[in-house]
């Protein structure tokens, strides 16, 4: 009887144990701090971002942050006002990982003036289909300027502010991350004042200063 006490409990803490060694993971991409230097013009800009991903499990991902549509941004300026010229502490975008599973994301900081010459949804799926099946190593796909050119092509189209890579992997519970700055980023590096899923960055491009630290948690 005892032995069979033993036994019960021993693989039952073995069942437990393994369930949570493989469990899904929550991945959550943050903006730690977002600040900015100089505005793409002299009144505020209306910054957002677009997400475009990819995952080892055939999953596609776009994503408009803060909002779905044109006119949904966040307001900054250069001016001495902390408010609007800093932003804390953002979600960007969330989802949840199995064990083994891998997502590559590709984000784009905007500025909202007059639009984009096609809906947002096929800017981010021009970014997407470059996307490479996600292998746990942070993929650059070329040059986004390039590839997102045709939809910024007209006067007073939305400017183009910066833009990086992070891999994300759920590996046995532990989530993994790389990153990679990519066009209009002047300098970035990974684990951040020591943190290891925090990425820091300097984006300039058409002619606004941002520097930015994100997390993923
Ligand atoms: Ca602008
Ligand atoms: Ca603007
Ligand atoms: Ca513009």
């Amino acid at each position: 009887m005892k032995k069979q006490f033993f036994f019960t409990t021993f693989f039952g803490f073995c069942f437990i144990f393994g369930v949570f060694s493989f469990a899904q993971q929550s991945a959550t991409l943050k903006i730690i701090h977002l600040e900015c230097h100089k505005t793409t013009e002299r009144s505020e800009d209306e910054v957002y971002f677009i997400i475009s991903g990819k995952t080892n499990r055939g999953k596609n991902i776009i994503e408009r942050v803060p909002g779905y549509n044109h006119g949904d941004h966040w307001d900054m300026n250069d001016g001495k006002k902390d408010a609007n010229r800093n932003i804390r502490n953002r979600q960007v975008f969330t989802m949840n990982l199995d064990s083994g599973e891998i997502v590559q994301l590709n984000v784009l900081m905007m500025e909202e003036d007059g639009g984009t010459s096609k809906e947002w949804q096929q800017l981010a799926g021009a970014i997407l289909i470059k996307i490479p099946d996600p292998t746990g190593t942070c993929q650059t796909i070329g040059s986004i300027s390039l590839i997102i050119s045709p939809f910024l092509n007209f006067k007073d189209r939305d400017d183009f502010i910066g833009s990086f890579a992070v891999t994300i992997q759920n590996k046995d519970g532990v989530l993994i991350t790389q990153w990679a700055g990519l066009d209009q980023v002047e300098k970035f590096q990974s684990n951040w004042e020591n943190h290891c899923n925090w990425f820091w960055l300097m984006m300039n491009g058409d002619g606004a200063y941002y520097g930015a630290v994100f997390s993923v948690e």
